[in-house]
């Protein structure tokens, strides 16, 4: 996955006119666009294999099942033409460890999750689930944009993985902090895809990444 940008759209919309379309326009300011269950189900899997002519694509798939299910999942992630895909940790090393051996391109590994509810169960255990990203040989973990102060610990346990972080904008975190705390990308959703000008709201949001990468000089 290219690093000019370091801003990732998540591309949860329902039509595939729509996709296309959002996906065209912001592409000189994304690096990736994940896809998720709202995508996947209404357009099909056909719409994800469009996007990866056009970008890197991420499938947001939360991956948590025993490891020959999850096996299964991840050759059709990457038969599908994505080239990265999300996993849960909690369901264990053998079930995380069976999707990095069944892909053909990154796997990011969950930690605490950047809504609410993430602090309650995903929070206490996400040193545990960051550690088994770097144990099983994943490409990096999703940390809390919301929490920019929980990006700079579990970057204490991942050393040089990528850390994607999700909950800015809609979810009230911005694009400058988790940049600052050491997060590699931010993930972008609801902000850029219901804004009536996607491709300048990208725009701004990438300008602000790099007026805090400034800022780390
Ligand atoms: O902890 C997480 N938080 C989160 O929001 C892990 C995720 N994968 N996501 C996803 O990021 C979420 O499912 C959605 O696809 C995207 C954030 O979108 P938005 O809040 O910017 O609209």
């Amino acid at each position: 996955m290219k690093k000019n940008n370091r801003l990732i759209l998540a591309l949860d919309v329902t039509s595939p006119e729509e996709a296309l379309r959002i996906a065209g326009e912001v592409s000189e300011y994304v690096d990736a666009i994940k896809v998720n269950y709202p995508l996947a189900l209404s357009c099909g899997m056909q719409t994800v294999s469009d996007l990866a002519k056009i970008q890197d694509v991420i499938c947001d798939f939360k991956v948590a099942d025993i490891p020959n299910t999850n096996r299964l999942i991840v050759e059709q992630v990457f038969g599908n033409g994505a080239s990265c895909v999300i996993v849960q940790g909690f369901v264990g090393e053998d079930s995380v460890r069976a999707c990095v051996d069944a892909a053909k391109g990154d796997v990011f590994v969950v930690t605490e999750m950047s809504h609410p509810g993430g602090q309650v169960f995903t929070g206490p255990i996400a040193d545990k689930l960051a550690q088994l990203a770097v144990d099983v040989g994943a490409s990096g973990i999703i940390a809390p944009a919301t929490r920019p102060e929980r990006v700079a610990e579990l970057r204490k346990f991942v050393g040089d993985l990528l850390i994607l972080t999700p909950g800015v904008g809609a979810q009230g975190g911005t694009p400058a902090a988790p940049i600052q705390a050491g997060a590699d990308y931010i993930i972008v959703g609801r902000s850029i895809y219901t804004s009536p000008t996607p491709k300048e709201t990208a725009k701004k949001i990438v300008e602000e990444i790099q007026s805090a990468q400034g800022y780390l000089g």
